[in-house]
């Protein structure tokens, strides 16, 4: 059960986002992403009770990517110093939206408590009371240190370091949780890589439903039966479907996001839950 959701507008000037994707080859298509966009507000404001909307901020393209900005976990929330330097001056609204969530207790800022460190939310997937950091271009030992201080009585940080090297972006962008019990990943070697060090540093034998592809390995679950998954890969889908609905009973929701992929994005990355 989710009861809060803070996501926030896509910005006109989204064309301008930092991507690794060839925009010169693939345009973004700026209505179509603002409908998709629309598309994933609609679906989070039908199934979490309150939704926290901040408007977009021109200055910075990268905006409605709310989920790096900060993490929470229980009654607390860090926010993040983000690992791209065009991104860090994202945080002031979102840290305001924060402070409107009543169960809130502690909010505190990464940069306060270590200057040196760099942190996005993309690299943290909290299943039950492990919080997954996954070191990365963007997030670095220090940023996870600061986590683990911040959320000492409240979870166990667990670093994880199979993506450190790599070209992926973020831990979510091969591995999102369904519940306390399983785990969606890319069957691609970073994607089984990664999951083999989560399971023997946690010790706990995660239930893995392994999709080829990688944007589809990031799934957003509102609550224990109901499931946002990426249209447009069939194969993906397929399995999903069969795993999620078919054998526990899951409903899903896919969502076509071409456009804010197109952006590195997904679909973890338009909200911070808050159950
Ligand atoms: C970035 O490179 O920072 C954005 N264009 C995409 C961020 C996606 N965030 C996420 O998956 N958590």
């Amino acid at each position: 059960m989710i009861s809060y959701a803070i996501c926030r507008d896509l910005p006109q000037s989204f064309s301008n986002c930092v991507t690794a994707v060839d925009l010169s080859q693939s345009a973004i298509d700026i209505t179509l992403a603002r409908q998709q966009h629309d598309d994933y507000v609609k679906v989070l404001k039908e199934h979490v009770e309150n939704v926290i909307q901040v408007s977009a901020d021109e200055d910075h393209p990268d905006c409605c990517f709310v989920e790096d900005t900060c993490v929470v976990v229980k009654d607390t929330a860090v926010v993040n110093q983000l690992g791209h330097v065009s991104r860090q001056k994202e945080i002031g609204p979102n840290a305001e939206a924060l402070k409107q969530v009543p169960t809130l207790k502690t909010i505190v800022y990464m940069k306060d408590m270590d200057e040196e460190a760099t942190l996005d939310g993309g690299d943290c997937m909290l299943v039950g009371d492990h919080l997954y950091v996954g070191l990365s271009a963007r997030t670095n030992e220090q940023g996870a240190k600061v986590l683990e201080k911040a959320f000492s009585s409240s979870c166990k940080v667990v670093t994880i370091t199979a993506l450190k090297d790599s070209p992926t972006l973020h831990l979510k962008c091969l591995v999102t949780q369904v519940n306390e019990d399983t785990l969606v990943a890319c069957s691609n070697p970073a994607g089984k890589e990664l999951i083999q060090e989560i399971k023997q540093k946690s010790g706990i034998d995660y239930s893995v439903i392994f999709v080829p592809d990688s944007v589809p390995a990031n799934i957003l679950a509102l609550g224990s039966d109901f499931v946002v998954i990426q249209k447009n890969f069939p194969e993906s889908e397929r399995i999903l479907v069969e795993e999620l609905t078919e054998k526990r009973g899951i409903q899903l929701k896919a969502l076509d996001m071409s456009e804010l992929i197109k952006a590195d994005g997904a679909l973890t990355c338009c909200s911070v839950l808050i159950p």
